[in-house]
């Protein structure tokens, strides 16, 4: 059997308007209509051209609309003393526990929300669901988190060819510096602009998703990105950055021996989406190396895949690919079908196996 979706969350606009200032008092799950997000359309309202006569828009305060206008602009935000100093001294003090326990060389720890209360806590934090459902234009799924001790130094990348969305570009990076970050600590390093260069999968780069190669694909986004002016965000404990998944970015180098960098990023999905990994994918064959499951860390269970704009069909081919396709094409025949509903069946298991039930303490 072949799994047909259809919208999960379908509200009305009955917002009275949002505010910066206000934000983690804000009514849960942000109101969004299909209506205002016509099929196919790449990103959420705010990065369409016409974003400043959305409702969404006009209902914000000063503080919100010109947060609105950077990251339409730039592709990314940042917002001074976003977080609570306790919980950045928490979410700190959870990092430093998380390395004590990691064998040398780590350069990041991956989902340590699993067993720190306080990096669960920063990825869920009110105000920051807010402001990326407010920017998203849909609930935000916080589905990852890193914490990083020191700087990265990573090479400049867009988070799109590791994580994307059906329709493309509803997702998000959330960085929070745990401490300050001055220039010869590695600090956050972003491309402004770059967002608008369009998404990515191995195909646009003449690479293969059967064994992508990060360091060309690392080399040609470098390329693409020469002309956009690379900005370094010195910042201080408690600000967040917000960035679109197309922003380019990475870390700067760090230029004092020994120096630290806590922080912690949390990557988001907005809900009712397909949740893909293009570096993974064939977007010209459809087949789509699909996330399943995707663990909202919110819910601590898997979230749905959901084609919100489109009704899709989702044919699972192999444990790992999946072919996403429109309902108006012709219903897959009985084998198919068949073929679907058992690879179904056998993720479930592996996921048992692989004892996700654990992410729900
Ligand atoms: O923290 C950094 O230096 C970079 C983090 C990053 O690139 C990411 O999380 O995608």
């Amino acid at each position: 059997m072949t799994a047909s979706v259809r919208p999960s969350q379908v509200h009305e606009v009955v917002d009275a308007g949002w505010s910066l200032h206000n934000l983690r008092s804000q009514p849960r799950l942000y109101p969004w209509s299909p209506r205002m997000e016509p099929h196919l359309v790449i990103g959420p309202w705010v990065l369409q051209p016409n974003f400043s006569s959305d409702a969404r828009y006009e209902q914000a305060d000063a503080a919100l609309q010109q947060l609105a206008e950077q990251f339409h602009e730039d592709g990314y935000v940042v917002v001074p003393g976003f977080i609570a100093p306790g919980l950045v001294s928490a979410a700190r003090a959870a990092t430093e526990t998380e390395y004590a326990r990691q064998p040398n060389g780590t350069d990041r720890v991956l989902n340590a929300w699993r067993r720190q209360p306080a990096i669960r806590e920063l990825a869920c934090d009110a105000g920051t669901l807010n402001l990326v459902e407010f920017l998203l234009g849909r609930r935000a799924v916080p589905f990852q988190t890193l914490n990083f001790r020191a700087g990265t130094q990573q090479r400049a990348h867009a988070d799109s060819i590791h994580f994307d969305t059906l329709p493309a570009g509803f997702s998000c990076g959330v960085w929070v510096a745990l401490e300050d970050v001055h220039d010869d600590q590695g600090p956050l390093l972003v491309h402004p602009g770059s967002h608008r260069i369009p998404p990515s999968y191995p195909e646009d780069f003449g690479l293969d998703p059967n064994c992508f190669d990060r360091e060309a694909y690392e080399e040609l986004v470098g390329q693409q990105v020469a002309h956009y002016e690379p900005r370094r965000l010195s910042v201080a404990a408690g600000d967040a950055v917000v960035w679109a998944s197309d922003l380019v970015h990475g870390g700067a180098p760090v230029n004092r021996a020994g120096a630290s960098r806590y922080s912690q990023v949390t990557h988001f999905f907005g809900a009712g989406c397909v949740y893909v990994t293009p570096q993974r994918s064939s977007r010209a064959d459809g087949k789509y190396f699909v996330r399943d499951p995707l663990v909202n860390v919110v819910t601590r269970q898997p979230e749905p895949h959901s084609g919100a704009d489109a009704d899709v069909r989702l044919i699972r081919s192999s444990y790992r690919h999946t072919r996403v396709d429109s309902l108006s094409t012709a219903e897959p025949n009985w084998g198919v079908r068949q073929k679907s509903t058992l690879i179904g069946l056998a993720r479930q298991v592996g996921w048992h196996a692989a004892g996700w039930r654990h992410f729900r303490r």
